[in-house]
């Protein structure tokens, strides 16, 4: 499917939005990742510019990647719910779903249900983000059961191990012994092994990272996204650490993640075998792609 229906007519330009022609312009709307994606990033208008969150948060940095390794941005819709995250989510070129606490996968289910029907020729993407207690506590219910139902969409968990957007309460997936604001004794249970859940539960592509590796990074959003798509259910478990909420020092936020990686957020990539199929051709077909266009050149160059 060409994209090209997203550019304006030179004529038409003057009436439209200056950000939306601009996103065609000089933004990722109709290009490639190639051309505007995670490998160049600063170097292209990307759909989200700025923000209200903390300053060094890494949850903002995360969000800050994932728009720009969107495959694609121009037919994707966000869906999302209270918390820290919505509040740069919101801000995109990106339309984004905001519902009750923790519905996002049940907003959802119905939208990528009502995209195939209503667009079965169309590739678009949904995609829901959310902190751990709008995807594994308050809305865990619904979580479970989109990915039970086998729903086809992708679920981005933001875990900063507490509820940071309501002033340090712990979740379940704060780690055991965790001290907060709100849990001054300790956390008493033990962190929620959502991946495991995920999987037992019918996702067919899980990630778990701490989003230290822009280009890995990148790459598990585009492949959860492209599973998702043809085949079922995907989940990316992300650290996002809450630099206030956990007194992490701005200029110790990378160190920080780069820690949790050795320990709760050790790099995990789950696919079924028909995810596998899924990437295996999409990927061997862009490395095709790219090898014609190198040959291209070259050929150019000769003559
Ligand atoms: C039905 C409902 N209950 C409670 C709240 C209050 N509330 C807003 S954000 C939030 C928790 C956010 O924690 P999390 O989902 O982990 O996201 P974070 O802010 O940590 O990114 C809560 C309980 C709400 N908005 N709606
Ligand atoms: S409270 Fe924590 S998670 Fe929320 S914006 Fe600030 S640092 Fe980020």
């Amino acid at each position: 499917m060409s994209l090209k229906y997203m550019t304006p007519t030179e004529q038409f330009k003057k009436y439209l939005p200056k950000d939306y022609v601009e996103l065609v312009d000089y933004g990722p709307f109709g290009k490639s990742q190639d051309e505007a994606g995670v490998n160049n990033i600063g170097q292209f208008k990307e759909v989200l510019e700025e923000h209200p969150m903390c300053s060094g948060c890494l949850m903002a940095y995360f969000i800050r990647v994932f728009f720009a390794a969107l495959p694609n941005p121009e037919d994707t819709v966000t869906l999302g719910t209270a918390g820290c995250g919505r509040l740069a989510i919101s801000q995109a070129a990106v339309p984004f779903i905001y519902g009750n606490y923790g519905d996002q996968n049940a907003m959802a289910s119905g939208l990528s249900r009502a995209f195939r029907l209503r667009f079965p020729d169309k590739k678009k993407d949904v995609v829901t983000l959310a902190g751990d207690g709008g995807t594994m506590d308050i809305g865990f219910s619904m979580t479970m059961h989109s990915w039970i139902r086998g729903e086809k969409f992708t679920t981005i968990m933001l875990d900063n191990e507490v509820y940071g957007n309501t002033g340090g309460q712990e979740s379940g997936m704060s780690p055991q012994g965790a001290i907060l604001k709100m849990a001054p004794e300790g956390k008493k249970f033990e962190k929620m092994p959502a991946t495991e859940l995920a999987k037992t539960a019918g996702c067919v592509y899980v990630v778990r990272i701490s989003p230290t590796n822009i280009k890995k990074t990148a790459k598990s959003i585009k492949r959860a996204i492209l599973v998702a798509r043809e085949v079922g259910p995907t989940f990316i478990h992300v650290y996002t650490s809450c630099n206030i909420e956990y007194s992490i020092p701005t200029e110790e936020v990378f160190k920080d993640a780069k820690d949790q990686e050795k320990d709760r957020f050790s790099f995990e990539e789950y696919m079924t075998d028909e995810a596998r199929e899924v990437i295996e051709r999409i990927e061997g077909e862009e490395k095709k792609a790219k090898k014609a266009k190198k040959g291209a050149r070259k050929e150019e160059v000769v003559s």
